[in-house]
């Protein structure tokens, strides 16, 4: 192979590469657009695991994630992250996560996450964790995590709406 369709053959590659995740399908529910819902496979004998999605609101009121459910997690809560002398750590947010209108707020590892915890089962990648969210408008909206490999850090195909999080850079959960 000559060096021009090396790169024609490493340009093939790459667009299969980036094209081949499916994005996950956009849920809509009321004024509220909810995409890239996923997750984590999990370790063995895991018993819990993140939830990341996109909530955007298209409407002209703000509203509120204020409670997720799923068939798979005996508890499962809104989480976000905070710095406490230093140290990363995570709590439920008590009072909801607000959507404000015209906004996008996106749930990513380091940063406001679905925590399903006392998991049934173990979450294997390729499945769908089907989960409920409840807000304050818009009502309970069901949607469906796309589990991914282990170690991954955001779904392929998507990424542009990325919300700063300065303290939450860098960090695992
Ligand atoms: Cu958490």
């Amino acid at each position: 192979m000559n060096k021009l369709s090396t790169l024609f053959a490493l340009a093939a590659f790459s667009a299969v590469v980036l094209a081949a995740p499916v994005r996950a399908d956009e849920v809509k529910a009321g004024d509220l657009v909810i995409s890239q819902a996923w997750s984590r496979a999990t370790p063995a004998g895991a018993k819990v695991a993140g939830g990341f999605l996109t909530i955007e609101n298209k409407g002209t009121a703000p509203d509120k994630l204020v409670a997720v459910s799923a068939e798979i997690a005996g508890k499962a809560e809104v989480h976000e992250m905070t710095m406490d002398n230093g140290v990363m750590k995570m709590r439920p947010l008590d009072k909801g996560l607000v959507i404000d209108p015209g906004k996008t707020v996106k749930l990513a590892p380091g940063g406001n996450h679905l925590m399903l915890q006392d998991l049934k089962g173990p979450f294997k990648e390729g499945e769908k964790v089907p989960v409920t969210l409840e807000f304050e408008k818009a009502g309970k909206v069901a949607v469906s995590l796309d589990v991914k490999g282990v170690g991954a850090q955001a779904p392929s195909g998507g990424g542009t709406m990325m919300k700063k999080m300065p303290d939450h850079s860098g960090m695992k959960m």
